[in-house]
């Protein structure tokens, strides 16, 4: 048996009830298969048998009393996964749905991805199964409280640095930073997404949602195209899809869906995106909503069809893992869809993804595409560090390379590798040579 195949047997025995973490893992290792064969030295450090196992997994119970003074308990993560780059970085995410399985294949994504920005900073997840949908601020404040008043031991900003994820904005990191420095008695930068005037960063709201396109543009541009004129198909109604809209509108496409867990707006015309932003960000409500205001609007009921049923020259799923399935695939393709970046952390089935390298879709692995959103928090913890802040020009330029680079940086891979244009290889290539470097410098820890 080859030493990818036994490590991939053993997750499988000994996760087997991590369905999530054991997908992101094999489709990594899939990719190292070129370069693990070639050279011992992997196995014989055992760095794959490290690599699949985080540092450190913390669970942790969270009580909290709701608005009626029921007491309520929910289950807290923080899983640190790799620290051999920098100190452990990642979001948090609260929603229903959260276990081990989901916090684990986040961390383990995060590792590459963190890598890939060329900034240091390791990999680490973390969450909980709270659901924010329907609470108070109160309910949420007292949530958020009784979290860090578990995870503030465990973190610090030389030794894990959490922000945002699904769940898990602006309110959220506010709530959970004055907690955090009531216990600890610092200001310090130990939390990226922090409101503008108290240690965040502009751009850091918009930054996934923009490098996402950031990166799309620097493959269109290498092809001489650019997404003037093109239709582009956006799922979920969150950070990520809002702030990717935003800016392939303003570079002259027409975006033309967006969804939530219950359904999704197709709107021929062009989504007009302030009515989409005060539905979602102010009023936090439901995506349903779009179509009552613009009457030339169709919502479809999640039980009744797919946001990937819509004709679409680019699409991007930007709501949550495993959101675009073989069919969805086969559907976009037969549609004229030609490129697809992944705002979301796996948003594409393994069979999907496949299916559209073999079409010759242009891919880009939301380890590459979404790193933007991270790479800001790093710019968020380099301008704490250095007690100033930069303009929302400079840090958006410095997106912008990042993510051009990140590009170029995969798409090298991939050639060098035998797999041109396989961005999902050139990605996973790119982001293990560095932390796997790393890990063998810093000897059996
Ligand atoms: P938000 O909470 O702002 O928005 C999430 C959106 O996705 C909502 O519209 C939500 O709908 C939808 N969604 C969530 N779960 C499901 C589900 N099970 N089925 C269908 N729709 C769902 O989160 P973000 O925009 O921040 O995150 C979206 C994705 O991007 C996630 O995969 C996240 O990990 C990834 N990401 C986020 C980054 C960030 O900086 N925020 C950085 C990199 C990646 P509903 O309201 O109905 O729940
Ligand atoms: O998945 C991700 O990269 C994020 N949710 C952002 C993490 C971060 O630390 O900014």
């Amino acid at each position: 048996m080859s030493y990818i195949d036994n490590i991939i047997a053993i997750i499988e025995k000994k996760d087997a009830g991590q369905p999530e973490f054991i997908q992101a893992a094999k489709e990594v290792l899939e990719s190292l298969r070129i370069i693990v064969d070639q050279d011992s030295i992997y196995e014989k450090s055992g760095l794959l048998e490290r690599l699949v196992e985080p540092e450190r997994a913390i669970i942790f119970r969270v009580p909290w009393v709701d608005d009626a003074g029921k007491v309520q308990v929910n289950r807290g993560f923080r899983v640190q996964y790799n620290s051999a780059i920098g100190p452990y970085k990642g979001g948090l995410r609260f929603h229903p749905s959260v276990n081990i399985s989901i916090i684990k294949f986040l961390g383990f994504e995060q590792t590459f991805k963190n890598s890939l920005t060329g900034l240091p900073m390791g990999g680490g997840k973390g969450g909980s199964d709270f659901d924010p949908k329907g609470k108070s601020d109160n309910e949420v404040m007292r949530f958020c409280q009784s979290f860090m008043t578990e995870l503030y031991r465990h973190i610090g900003p030389d030794t894990d640095v959490p922000a945002g994820d699904i769940g898990v904005g602006g309110r959220e990191i506010g709530f959970m930073y004055g907690q955090y420095k009531k216990i600890v008695n610092r200001f310090e930068g130990v939390l990226t997404g922090k409101g503008i005037g108290w240690g965040g960063s502009l751009a850091r709201t918009e930054a996934t949602g923009y490098g996402l396109i950031y990166i799309v543009e620097e493959y269109l541009k290498k092809i001489g195209d650019g997404f003037k004129g093109k239709t582009v198909a956006i799922s979920g109604g969150g950070n990520v899809a809002i702030f990717a809209a935003q800016k392939v509108m303003s570079l002259g496409a027409t975006v033309v869906s967006m969804s939530d867990s219950n359904g999704s707006i197709y709107h021929k015309a062009g989504l007009n995106l302030d009515t989409m932003k005060d539905i979602k960000i102010i009023n936090r409500d439901r995506i349903s909503k779009y179509a009552d205001i613009h009457k030339d609007a169709v919502y479809t009921d999640v039980s009744k069809g797919r946001v990937w049923d819509i004709p679409c020259d680019i699409a991007l799923p930007c709501a949550t893992q495993n959101e675009l399935l073989i069919d969805d695939a086969k559907k976009l393709v037969s549609n004229g869809c030609k490129i697809v970046g992944e705002g979301a952390n796996m948003p594409t089935a393994m069979d999907a993804t496949e299916y559209f390298l073999s079409k010759g879709v242009a891919f880009f692995p939301g380890k590459a595409a979404n790193a933007g959103g991270v790479a800001t928090s790093g710019l968020e913890m380099s301008q704490n560090s250095a007690r100033l802040s930069w303009s929302f020009e400079e840090v958006d330029a410095k997106l912008n390379k990042i993510m051009a680079n990140i590009f170029h940086s995969i798409d090298s891979a991939a050639k060098e590798y035998g797999k041109p244009g396989n961005f999902v290889l050139g990605a996973n290539i790119a982001g293990f040579k560095k932390v796997a470097k790393a890990m063998m410098d810093q000897g059996v820890v």
